[in-house]
This record gives structure tokens, sequence and C-alpha cells, in this order.
């Protein structure tokens, strides 16, 4: 892949988002697939062993075994940041054809910030469903002005049936509106924001790719299939905008690219000790 071209880079600036085709090819996706898959083991051991499954599901498929072991439990989750911490997700962070997207759309100085979130998106489950949102929303007032980019990556094919994203153009320039909280926790705008822009929905394919800016309204459908939508969104800015909000939530991410100060780019080791600090931060 290389950079975006000036018309998608454009496009970007005047509607708040950009769906980029075949970023990833299925085989790169794989890595992520086994740590989900991994994580998803544990989870299906750990309440075998607490007594509340009596099978594990081991030969249930990738898009249903989760779904399998909750079935009957009351797990709620929006999804899993540090349960999937890994060099697998470093790797992706780092993957030449996202950094340059990242790069089209926030210059070339790139810090990953460390909220990606895989989404366990489980058939007819309201808690991820995410209403209409800004992202800033839930980041804070504060981050308003800034510009924090995030790259949606569906690792199944999406479509209205299995809860793929919405989205309205042109919202980034809307200002941040006002919020309450629904019983999911969910930010929901005060004002129905339908009323105001069109709505446009976007099927996508496994390693397709939704840029979108911190301030464009989006939502997620409902899952009404019968399996898992897994996702992964990952989210960069450029070197600077400050992101202590993450660092607080032991959060943190990586400087993934600097033409200005080489040295500075974090390996997974590098990443591994920036969390730690964190941690340890948060527990004093
Ligand atoms: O994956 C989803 O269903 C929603 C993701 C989302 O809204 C976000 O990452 O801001």
């Amino acid at each position: 892949m290389a950079l975006l071209s000036q018309t998608q880079v454009r496009f970007y600036e005047d509607n708040g988002y950009l769906v980029i085709p075949a970023v990833l090819q299925d085989n790169e996706l794989e890595p992520v697939r086994r740590v989900i898959t991994e994580q998803v083991d544990r989870e299906a051991r750990q309440l075998y062993a607490e007594g509340q499954i009596t099978d594990l599901h081991e030969d249930a498929s990738f898009t249903r075994r989760l779904m399998e072991v909750y079935h009957g439990l009351k797990r709620r989750s929006i999804g899993w940041n540090k349960e999937v911490f890994s060099q697998e997700i470093y790797d992706l962070g780092m993957h030449p054809a996202i950094l340059d997207i990242a790069e089209s759309l926030v210059g070339p100085e790139i810090q990953f910030n460390g909220d990606y979130w895989v989404r366990t998106k489980l058939p007819n489950e309201t808690v991820t469903t995410f209403p209409w949102h800004q992202d800033s929303g839930y980041y804070g007032d504060p981050t308003e002005p800034y510009h924090l980019l995030s790259l949606w990556l569906p690792l199944v094919d999406v479509d209205e049936h299995n809860g793929c994203l919405q989205v309205i153009p042109g919202s980034h320039r809307w200002g941040l509106q006002p919020v309450g909280r629904d019983e999911d926790g969910h930010h929901r705008p005060t004002e129905d924001i339908e009323t105001r822009g069109r709505v446009e929905t976007l099927p996508m394919k496994a390693g397709d790719m939704f840029a979108f800016h911190n301030l464009t309204f989006h939502r997620s459908l409902m899952n009404q299939s019968d399996g898992i939508r897994w996702s992964i969104d990952l989210r960069y800015s450029a070197i600077g905008v400050p992101l202590e909000w993450l660092f607080k939530a032991g959060l943190n991410g990586f400087i993934a690219q600097s033409a200005a100060h080489p040295a500075l780019v974090d390996s997974w080791e590098g990443w591994q000790a920036k969390r730690r600090m964190a941690e340890a931060a948060r527990s004093r």
C-alpha cells in the first residue's frame, strides 16, 4: 500500500471519514485472530474453573465459540484491550500499510494511542451496539480541538445484518455535541442528530478499513446474525497530541513513526515498558 491519494485525503477532510478497501490480506489478519482465539480459550477455561460453565466448546468456530461459552451467562463487555495486549497488536499497529494511512491523515510524526479495542460483538447484544456518538465524547471535552484518528478494521465481512457501522458525512464539523448516558453506559446525543445529516451505511469486507475523525458521528448496528462480528479499532494521532487520559487508564500507546527523531520509535519491548510504567503509576 502507499500513501492515500489526494482525492482520498480530501474526501476524509470533507466528510470526516474514508473507507479504504483491501488494506490487509486475509493472512495478515491471522495473527490478531490467533490472539483473540487464545483469549477466548482463557475466558472459557476461567469460567470452567469457576464452575460457571460445564463445556469448553473447544470445537466451536472463531465466529461462534465465545457466544457458546457465554450462553446463559450475564457477561457484558464493550471489548478487549488489556486482555489482548500482545506483540501481534504492536505488529498490527506498526503495519506499513496502516502507518501509510495514518501518515496521510495525521502527518509523518505518529503516535499509536493505545486505546485499541477488539470488539466482541455478540448477536443481539446491546452493550456492543453503539448509538450515535463522537469518539471525543468518550475521550473527554479537552480532546475536541485535536485530531484523533480511528482506523476500524473488520475481521469478518460486515453488513447491516451482522452489525456494520453507519456514519454521518460532514458531522466532524459540528463541534462536540452534548450527550447523556444510557443504561449500557453509552453516550447518547441529547439531540436527534439523524435529522441534521444523511446516514451512510458501511458494509465492508474483512481487511477493509474505515478511517474516521474523533468528532465524526458514527454508530454500530445490532448484530442480528448467528455469529460474532469481530473487529479491531486502532487509534493514532500526531506526536505531541496530549493523551493523559489514556496514561491514567493504563492504556498508553507508543511512538510508531518519526522522521524527525527516528530513535524515539518504540519497539515492542519499549511499549511493554511504557505500559508497566503506567500500571505502576496507577497503583501508587
Ligand atoms: O465496533 C463497533 O461496533 C463500534 C466501534 C466504535 O464506535 C468506535 O470504535 O468508536
